[in-house]
């Protein structure tokens, strides 16, 4: 019965709310992989987009009315919205809606992440919602926020903020906050240059995830104020949450208490803004058992899918094996004579004879020449590995030509190989 009640009062409040996903930023660690497109729309998984993510927990939470702010290279984002997220129905007041920085309000485009909500302040009013859930489009997870929307229900919040641990070397890079007994925010630092421990948790500072939920009219009565009368840099992390602190009831929310993929009793949660952190978490997949679970029916990840023939592994005419070991390789691929190993593929890569691919990623689109030998490298879409070449092996080589990581992971793009991208399919 208790799991019943929880369940209508979890679906009203989704039901009364409504997502703003924040796809503005650049992404620019992840370097040349966000010349071309905003960082929410970088590939991943072998079929999704990062933005899928944020999403699909949308979606599955029963959160059906979405707003995407989009700033920076939007056009692919902007595309792979618009095939693959028209599925929800306007009849039942459902929609993922594109909000371009257009200089409605004001002529300038969204200058802190405060300000691409404020920009779109009479769009929220419009639909008239009781919460609202702000999220970055930056990150790989899954999450119930009809847990994290309840949660702020039940703590009678103005805001609350989810919030995770995070090893105090990195924590300068999040915003970090103090709690007390009863989870209610004390302090909230961005991006602190010295950040302290929780107490208990020697290692770990309390870090912000990024992900708010606001009353509906506390937020636009803030974000007025915050526009209207402060001087601020508009930024959630910079301005709003430290102002809001000491004056009204801000709530940390423990994501393990909303993950829905726990990897040893820790929430899964990725950035992914690296050239190594994105080859490392696209790795992991081709693992036996994988931290994030993609095979997961009760919490299916959406996206936008090309029809595709399925992949096909074959012998050339040497009669040589094409095939893939520990690997993942996603439709309308073909491996001849050539070997995939620990490797993950995504649609519409071809392999040809005597190649060797090794701890790779490869974006769509791309066709690899004869005889080309591939290592911890990710390749983006639409290159064209030309025959013989050899990648992963003299990192002072390649650096002449590509970029290599610290770590050594080698990114190689249509430019660095003197392709001009023509046609995009
Ligand atoms: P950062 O991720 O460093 O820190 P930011 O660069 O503002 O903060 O990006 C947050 C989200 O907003 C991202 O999804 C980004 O794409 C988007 N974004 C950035 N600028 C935008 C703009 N002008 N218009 C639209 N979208 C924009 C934040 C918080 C920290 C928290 C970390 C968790 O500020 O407190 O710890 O996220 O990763
Ligand atoms: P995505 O996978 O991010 O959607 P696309 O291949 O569809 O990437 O490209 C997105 C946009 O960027 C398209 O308008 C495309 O023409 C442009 N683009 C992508 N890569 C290049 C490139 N190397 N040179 C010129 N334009 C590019």
């Amino acid at each position: 019965m208790k799991q019943e009640a929880d369940l209508r009062f979890h679906s009203q409040i989704t039901r009364n709310s409504i997502a703003m996903i924040l796809a503005g930023g650049r992404g620019s660690r992840l370097r040349q992989l966000t010349d071309w497109r905003a960082k929410p729309a970088v590939p991943f998984g072998g079929k999704f987009r990062i933005i899928d993510f944020p999403l699909s927990n949308c979606v599955n939470s029963g959160i059906r009315r979405i707003g995407i702010a989009t700033q920076y290279k939007s056009q692919s984002l902007i595309s792979h919205i618009q095939h693959g997220w028209g599925f929800l129905d306007g009849r039942f007041h459902e929609f993922v809606e594109l909000l371009p920085a257009q200089q409605r309000i004001e002529e300038t485009w969204y200058q802190g992440t405060a300000d691409a909500v404020y920009q779109n302040i009479d769009i929220l009013r419009r639909h008239n919602p009781d919460y609202v859930l702000i999220l970055g489009g930056d990150h790989v997870y899954k999450m119930d926020y009809s847990k994290l929307l309840a949660y702020h229900v039940e703590k009678s919040a103005d805001m609350t903020v989810a919030c995770i641990g995070i090893p105090v070397e990195s924590a300068s890079s999040f915003g970090i906050m103090s709690v007390n007994d009863d989870l209610r925010v004390t302090s909230f630092d961005e991006k602190p240059s010295a950040p302290s421990p929780m107490p208990g948790h020697p290692g770990l500072a309390l870090g912000s995830m990024g992900i708010y939920v606001f009353n509906a009219s506390f937020l636009f009565e803030q974000l007025i104020l915050d526009h209207d009368e402060r001087s601020s840099s508009h930024d959630f992390g910079h301005d709003l949450i430290p102002y809001l602190v000491p004056r009204h009831r801000v709530f940390a929310h423990r994501f393990a208490d909303s993950c829905v993929n726990m990897v040893s009793g820790v929430p899964y949660w990725r950035d992914v803004g690296t050239i190594d952190a994105y080859w490392e978490a696209n790795l992991d997949l081709t693992h036996v058992t994988p931290d994030l679970n993609l095979y997961d029916d009760e919490w299916p990840i959406w996206t936008h899918q090309e029809q595709l023939p399925p992949a096909k592994f074959v012998f050339d005419d040497d009669d040589r094996r094409g095939q893939a070991l520990d690997s993942m390789v996603s439709g309308g691929c073909i491996i001849s004579g050539s070997t995939v190993r620990r490797s993950l593929l995504f649609s519409n890569v071809q392999v040809r004879s005597y190649s060797s691919i090794e701890d790779s990623v490869v974006l769509p689109n791309v066709d690899i020449g004869r005889n080309v030998r591939l290592r911890r490298v990710v390749v983006d879409k639409h290159c064209v590995i030309p025959p013989g070449l050899m990648v992963g092996f003299d990192p002072e080589e390649d650096r002449k030509r590509f970029y290599v990581t610290e770590y050594g992971i080698t990114l190689i793009t249509p430019e660095m190989l003197g392709q001009k991208i023509h046609h995009v399919r």
